[in-house]
């Protein structure tokens, strides 16, 4: 044969080749896997809702939903694998099922979608204030309420009590189990860890200790539309939601909007071009110089880094600037209120998302839940970089990103230093000097533990008096108290994940059941009924909830304050040294005048009186003192 006969007939056959690919494919009628979101609910804000349908073969397909108004042409990816469309839900549209068809020339496929009646608002979407004592609580790790779903995912060996890092068998029945017990602490808002689900696999990208690990964290999301099956369904949720409001307890969710999970099918299959920041191959690092955020003249490489590298080098990080990315999130985060009633949200990794993008989203919630609230979490420990993510005030950048509340690290840290390891107190009225920087210092959530650090009783010199001593400050000081679960019965745990142990009383074959106080240690009852005596007045004296915070007298290891209204006022006074001390101040710019007799409410009741303007308070050591005129 010639070249040219050569080349022919090779070209022959690659022709023939691509006639059959292009047969192939165009014989093959849609599909639908998914549509998010499931369901939406008549008279939202949001309307029409934009579903984004994931299938197979999607190209040039219209769309019908049984009984519901389309109203735009579909935007489909180049592969045929995600389809975006507009509903329209008219205000008297009849709730139920409704039939999606997705029609092409090679076929049509149908999946459910379903129109909701909204949930009455009464008790519901409440939002948080300082009013509350939040408690949060990390759902693997808290209490198995139903051992059948311990293992949902038998031969993925993803279950392991005795591994720190797989899952240990807590849910969200062994929440709604434990409402009487958080009821009883004095607890009226909870927070949850993520229950988004999260990758079904060992995740081999990070590693823990050199071996895989799992999820059970939640903050992995895989399927930002369903509930973790270690943890229960939807239905289980919306049960839990109902039953902590009947308890008078809140429901705060934890959300991700920053990235998704490693494995999440996005990473290999974007619904657009530009959905992610980045590929798996080819993605900045999250250079963790967060510093830049807040600077009017960042160098913009270190800035971009930040913003769009993927956190810990893993987790693929979303574009919120592309449209669709942040219209998916707006709904996505509007669905689990509206379909579950919660009353607020923690939001995850606040700083590593644009501001405009968090502008849009906290006006979208706000436009359908008027009082719900949202507290981000910043953790830093400067009060110049927190208070630069508050909203209520259009920043350099031209953004208020309308944040309501953040979590207070800059206090945690004084608090740590000071209550466990002994180091002066007065880094705590140090630090809140710097309230003025924030829009509103009153709504901020104050911690003394969280998820990602020790827990206070392994800090270096930490004992149960200084714990007292935190949780004293914490539940009287200004913002809105967060407790963390098992610091009421002193848990230690020196490190993440250590700090994440099981609740002791929470799991088959607990030896002991710190739920109830017989299976409590002394010392564990007795910090217990601390903390409920702390909660209870915080209820009961409304200058602790909404006083001005008025501080009275600082030196080194002793703080005293008053939370002042129009119509009284309550004295904290803080010994911090190892021994005893007596101290005297000033109390009328907290309005207390002479003569005026103050009853110590914390321990002992014994009284005091003001004289000439002034209180003396003798303190055991390490003790407080709450004094009350009302
Ligand atoms: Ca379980
Ligand atoms: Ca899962
Ligand atoms: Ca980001």
């Amino acid at each position: 044969m010639t070249q040219i006969m050569k080349n022919r007939s090779a070209l022959i056959r690659l022709f023939c080749v691509h006639l059959w690919l292009t047969l192939t494919v165009a014989a093959q009628a849609p599909e639908i896997l998914r549509v998010d979101p499931p369901s939406w609910w008549s008279r939202s804000t949001v309307n029409p809702v934009r579903l984004l349908i994931h299938g197979r073969n999607l190209q040039n397909a219209r769309v019908d939903v049984q009984g519901l108004r389309i109203v735009n042409t579909p935007k489909i990816n180049e592969r045929g694998t995600y389809l975006f469309v507009d509903v329209f839900i008219a205000p008297g549209a009849r709730p139920g099922e409704r039939s999606i068809s997705v029609t092409t020339p090679r076929g049509s496929a149908r999946a459910a979608f379903e129109v909701l009646v909204p949930l009455d608002r009464v008790g519901r979407f409440q939002g948080f204030s300082p009013a509350d004592v939040m408690y949060l609580i990390m759902i693997d790790r808290f209490a198995d309420g139903d051992p059948s779903n311990n293992d949902p995912l038998q031969s993925r060996g993803l279950y392991d009590r005795a591994n720190k890092f797989y899952y240990h068998g807590g849910d969200l029945q062994g929440v709604i189990d434990r409402l009487p017990y958080l009821k009883e602490l004095g607890v009226t808002a909870i927070w949850l860890t993520p229950w988004y689900d999260n990758y079904d696999r060992l995740n081999q990208i990070e590693l823990k200790e050199e071996k895989p690990s799992t999820g059970f964290h939640g903050y992995n999301p895989q399927d930002f539309y369903a509930v973790e099956e270690h943890f229960g369904t939807l239905g289980k949720l919306r049960e839990l939601a109902e039953a902590a409001h009947r308890s008078g307890i809140k429901v705060i969710q934890d959300q991700v909007m920053n990235h998704t999970g490693p494995y999440h099918p996005w990473v290999d299959d974007p619904p657009t071009l530009t959905w992610l920041n980045g590929t798996k191959s080819q993605h900045l690092k999250n250079p963790f110089q967060t510093w830049v955020l807040h600077d009017p003249r960042a160098n913009e490489t270190l800035k971009r880094e930040t913003m769009d590298g993927w956190f810990l080098d893993f987790l693929p990080d979303l574009n919120q600037h592309d449209p669709e990315v942040s219209r998916y999130l707006i709904q996505n985060t509007l669905w689990w209120i509206g379909i579950t009633g919660l009353d607020g949200i923690r939001m995850d990794t606040w700083q590593y998302v644009p501001n405009s993008f968090w502008r849009d989203w906290t006006a979208a919630v706000r436009r359908e839940f008027p009082k719900f609230k949202v507290v981000g979490e910043v953790k830093d420990g400067d009060v110049v970089h927190t208070s630069f993510f508050q909203g209520g005030r259009v920043r350099f950048d031209g953004v208020d990103s309308g944040l309501d509340s953040l979590l207070d690290f800059p206090l945690f840290y004084p608090v740590r230093h000071a209550f466990a390891e002994g180091k002066p107190v007065d880094e705590i009225p140090k630090t809140l000097a710097k309230d003025y920087l924030y829009t509103n210092s009153e709504i901020l959530v104050t911690l003394l533990g969280g998820h990602d650090d020790g827990r206070f009783m392994s800090e270096k010199g930490a004992t149960i008096n200084g714990l007292k001593l935190a949780n004293a400050f914490v539940l009287t000081t200004r913002g809105v108290p967060q407790l963390y679960y098992g610091d009421e019965i002193a848990m230690e745990g020196e490190d993440e994940p250590t700090t994440r142990r099981d609740f002791p009383g929470g799991f088959p074959g607990d030896k002991r059941n710190a739920f109830t106080a017989a299976g409590r240690t002394k010392e564990q009852q007795d910090l217990f009924e601390y903390i409920r005596r702390l909660t209870t007045l915080r209820r009961e004296l409304e200058p602790l909830r909404s006083g001005a915070l008025v501080n009275l007298y600082t030196s080194e290891q002793q703080y005293a304050y008053a939370r002042a209204t129009m119509s009284g006022a309550v004295v904290v006074a803080i010994n911090n040294d190892d021994k005893a001390a007596e101290i005297e101040f000033d109390v009328t710019r907290a309005s207390l005048k002479s003569g005026a007799s103050l009853t110590e409410r914390l321990g002992g009741g014994r009284k005091v009186m003001v004289r000439d303007g002034k209180l003396k308070v003798s303190l055991p050591k390490r003790s407080a003192a709450i004094f009350v005129g009302l």
